[in-house]
């Protein structure tokens, strides 16, 4: 008589909910590297190589701990493919009575696991993932009943709720949110430190040459890995952020330059969405570096909106609306994926940058990703379910609870308002205000049209003018709307004319 207890990629925390009552001498745990996770998308190169290789040390790690565990590797010559067969080979294996397992990040996942117990005669218990600070019923409580989910109301019910950066009931420095201080350029003569890197050990590159071997036509490239895959190195990351970057996290949040993609985030949304450090430890470290007069309070508030806040609620949001938020269309967009998303060619240097630095780390930053590439995607009328499928097989830390909202709701405005106030559609001067890759593109970006104009500005008016119907009325874009009403008809007749021949272009595969 035994439990199986089954651990996925992204469960690598010893906290687990389905590791709790774990008994050392009858339960058997899990853990299985399957092609149907690696490959239902197409993942980034570094992203498989990463979970895996933290997939392996996490199962030494218990393994050294002293649980029974069975380590499916990818290329053991009976591996099933499928988190289900592996499932069954182990209940046939070792007479399990029972499965436990926490649950997943994603729905088709969850679709998958509830179906277990009927197949398998065996009785499947799914317990919460009480990795995450708000419980999905908590979440549900909230929202039920509101037309909008502004994350700002939920974030402050979080605040008080965990009583994170609070004085007494009030917040600390007597507001809830600092951003407006937190949308400064970098200055020219400041350069953010280098991002913690680690050398591969024998693990790692024997993961290194597997996904070589397995995945070439994945995306992105394998070399220069130098990601954390221990829980001991993660904390190395968030140790290095906290006393190397949080001071000037808030002030250059929002800032971009060419050359410099990690700036002075904190590079741990991998290790987070895996499980190999818990959102609580993290903030906890942050108020600290506030408390003790090490980061300034709109650094530390900016951060902690950004893990408290944004992530739990992103994560709350997916699973109150899924399946249908898989769907949402709002703006009927239809546009096709253009082709340098996946090569980066294209003379818009801006996405050139992102999509190049995308393509080598398997990250990009939150601005680089909300307005450089999300941005064009929206004013571009590309369909959500490219987009979330681009994003979910870029970036490392891309699981769909988190992909999916800051995409179809965050970017393309797809469920109609339900996550964001307005799209965040911006121009050409935008970009430029916010980095320096306008002065080395070949578009010119104070130049409106033409040949030689920044197509984020053609662009920006064309997706307000396509979109009138369905935006005209939104209060936080009435200014945009009477600068476009009071245009003349042949300033609308050329923004038109330009994004014609851009679309155009674009559909040809030709390089825009
Ligand atoms: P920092 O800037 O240092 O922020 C700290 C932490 O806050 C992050 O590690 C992350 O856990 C959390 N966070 C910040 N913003 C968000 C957000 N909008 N939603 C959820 N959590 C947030 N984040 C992912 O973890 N996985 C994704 O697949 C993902 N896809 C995104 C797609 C788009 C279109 C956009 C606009 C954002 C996406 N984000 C995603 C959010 C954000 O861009 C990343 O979390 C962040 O860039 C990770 O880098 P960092 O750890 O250096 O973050
Ligand atoms: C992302 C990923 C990859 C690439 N490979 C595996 C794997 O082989 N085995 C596994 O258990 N999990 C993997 N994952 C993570 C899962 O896709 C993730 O657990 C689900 O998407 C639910 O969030
Ligand atoms: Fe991007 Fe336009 Fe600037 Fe070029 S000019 S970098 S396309 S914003």
């Amino acid at each position: 008589m035994s439990t199986l207890r089954l651990i996925l990629g992204d469960q690598l925390s010893h906290s687990l909910a389905s590791l709790k009552d774990c008994d050392l001498n009858s339960d058997w745990l899990l853990i299985a590297e399957v092609k149907e996770e690696a490959s239902y998308v197409k993942h980034h190169k570094k992203k498989i190589a990463f979970l895996f290789s933290a997939m392996r040390h996490f199962g030494k790690d218990l393994t050294d701990k002293g649980y029974q565990l069975t380590y499916v590797k990818y290329d053991d010559k009976d591996n099933q493919g499928c988190l289900f067969g592996e499932v069954k080979r182990l209940c046939k294996q070792k007479n399990i009575d029972k499965i436990v397992l926490t649950h997943p990040g994603e729905y088709r996942v969850l679709v998958e696991m509830q179906s277990w117990q009927e197949k398998l005669k065996i009785p499947v218990e799914i317990r919460q993932d009480d990795r995450f600070l708000a419980s999905l019923a908590e979440f549900a409580t909230w929202a039920q009943g509101r037309k909008q989910l502004r994350m700002e109301f939920f974030y402050r019910e979080m605040r008080k709720a965990w009583h994170f950066l609070m004085d007494g009931d009030k917040p600390v420095g007597d507001k809830w949110n600092f951003d407006s201080a937190n949308r400064k350029a970098l200055p020219k003569d400041m350069s953010p430190p280098e991002p913690t890197k680690f050398e591969s050990n024998h693990i790692t590159q024997n993961v290194i040459d597997l996904v070589a071997e397995n995945f070439s036509d994945h995306f992105g490239k394998l070399d220069n890995f130098h990601f954390a895959v221990t829980r001991e190195q993660a904390l190395v990351v968030l140790d290095e952020f906290i006393e190397q970057r949080l001071v000037n996290f808030g002030d250059y949040q929002d800032a971009m330059v060419q050359g410099e993609p990690w700036m002075y985030h904190s590079h741990i949304s991998f290790y987070l969405n895996c499980g190999l450090l818990t959102p609580k430890e993290v903030i906890e470290q942050a108020e600290n570096a506030y408390r003790n007069g090490d980061a300034p309070l709109n650094a530390a508030e900016g951060f902690i909106r950004q893990v408290l806040g944004w992530r739990e609620y992103v994560r709350g949001l997916y699973w109150f609306k899924m399946p249908d938020y898989k769907k949402v269309n709002f703006l009927e967009a239809t546009g096709s994926l253009p082709k340098f998303f996946w090569d980066s060619s294209t003379k818009m240097n801006c996405l050139h940058q992102c999509i190049k630095e995308t393509s080598e780390n398997a990250y990009a930053h939150h601005i680089q990703r909300l307005m450089i590439i999300g941005n064009f995607a929206l004013l571009a009328g590309l369909h959500p379910d490219e987009v979330n499928q681009w994003y979910l097989i870029v970036y490392a830390d891309a699981y769909e609870w988190v992909e999916m909202p800051n995409v179809s709701g965050m970017i393309l405005f797809a469920d109609g308002g339900l996550l964001a106030s307005k799209p965040y559609a911006a121009s050409g001067s935008y970009i430029n205000k916010m980095s320096n890759y306008c002065r080395s593109c070949h578009y010119k970006v104070k130049q409106k049209d033409g040949p030689q104009a920044c197509p984020f500005n053609y662009l920006y008016w064309d997706f307000l003018d396509r979109n009138k119907q369905k935006l005209g009325n939104n209060p936080r874009l009435g200014m945009p709307y009477r600068t476009l009403n009071n245009m003349t008809d042949q300033k609308r007749q050329t923004i038109q004319r330009d994004s014609q021949i851009f679309f155009k272009a674009l559909e040809n595969n030709e390089e825009v």
